[in-house]
């Protein structure tokens, strides 16, 4: 039985580059349809990613910079009907093709099925947004590719808590040490380590300078990584285990 049976990925800022220009002004042009003054800048919306989950990181928001909204009877409602407009706001961004995958993530993919490598997605974000962008940036019938598809509120608990991974490993029905997951955040870094997952992060402009103790390598992108050499950081780290 070959080491490696599975690739597990992470969606956004690992297969692309979706936040700064995707979900960010997905949920200004929902604040702004429902008429509320908030606006998430690129500096403020890189702290606000520190929390996970779109609605999440609006409650987040709240507490720090509308405790008093955060305080009305029907914010809860709010919060749901400014998500329900971001995620169509967001899946129309990806489906006019603004959020294309980052350099290497297709041809890893790929790849990986040409060896006959498992594929999965755990993600936080919504399973709305990975269909627009698995089929607008990697191919139309690209979903089927992905084995098991962990998304958004299927758990409890979403990054850094291990949920999602405990999620997908349980239907891949394989142990951590055949499997390999690709993140961009040190809390996607924290949720694969944390279901015992050895990971390789691909970092961006938000993540760059996270603490990633614990992953396999830290590359900047895939543009050069071919599965070939995914197969031997996961080999090397085989003897240190
Ligand atoms: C990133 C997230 C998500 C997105 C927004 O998920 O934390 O919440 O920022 O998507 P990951 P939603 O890196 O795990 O792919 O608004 O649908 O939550
Ligand atoms: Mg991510």
């Amino acid at each position: 039985m070959k080491p490696l049976q599975a690739l597990i990925f992470d969606v956004d800022g690992t297969l692309a580059d979706t936040e700064r220009d995707g979900h960010r002004i997905a949920f200004n042009a929902a604040f702004a349809e429902a008429g509320l003054n908030w606006h998430w800048d690129v500096a403020l919306y890189g702290e606000l990613l520190a929390v996970t989950g779109g609605k999440e990181r609006m409650f987040h928001y709240a507490r720090l910079h509308a405790p008093a909204l955060l305080a009305r009877p029907e914010f809860d409602n709010l919060v749901r009907k400014l998500h329900t407009l971001k995620t169509q706001h967001y899946v129309h961004l990806v489906q006019a093709g603004k959020l294309p995958l980052r350099p290497g993530v297709a041809r890893l993919i790929y790849e990986a099925r040409a060896a006959g490598i498992r594929l999965a997605i755990a993600t936080t974000t919504s399973p709305e947004n990975v269909a627009a962008l698995l089929r607008a940036s990697l191919s139309p019938e690209s979903e089927s590719w992905f084995e098991v598809i962990g998304a958004g509120d299927i758990v409890p608990a979403k990054k850094p808590a291990p949920d999602i991974y405990d999620w997908v490993l349980a239907r891949l029905g394989l142990p951590v040490e055949a499997c390999l997951a690709f993140e961009d955040s040190e809390n996607g870094l924290k949720a694969s380590r944390a279901a015992g997952i050895p990971t390789l992060v691909t970092e961006n402009d938000y993540t760059r300078g996270h603490d990633f103790t614990g992953a396999l390598a830290v590359l900047s992108d895939l543009a050069k990584t071919t599965f070939a050499d995914v197969q031997q950081i996961f080999n090397k780290s085989l003897s240190s285990r």
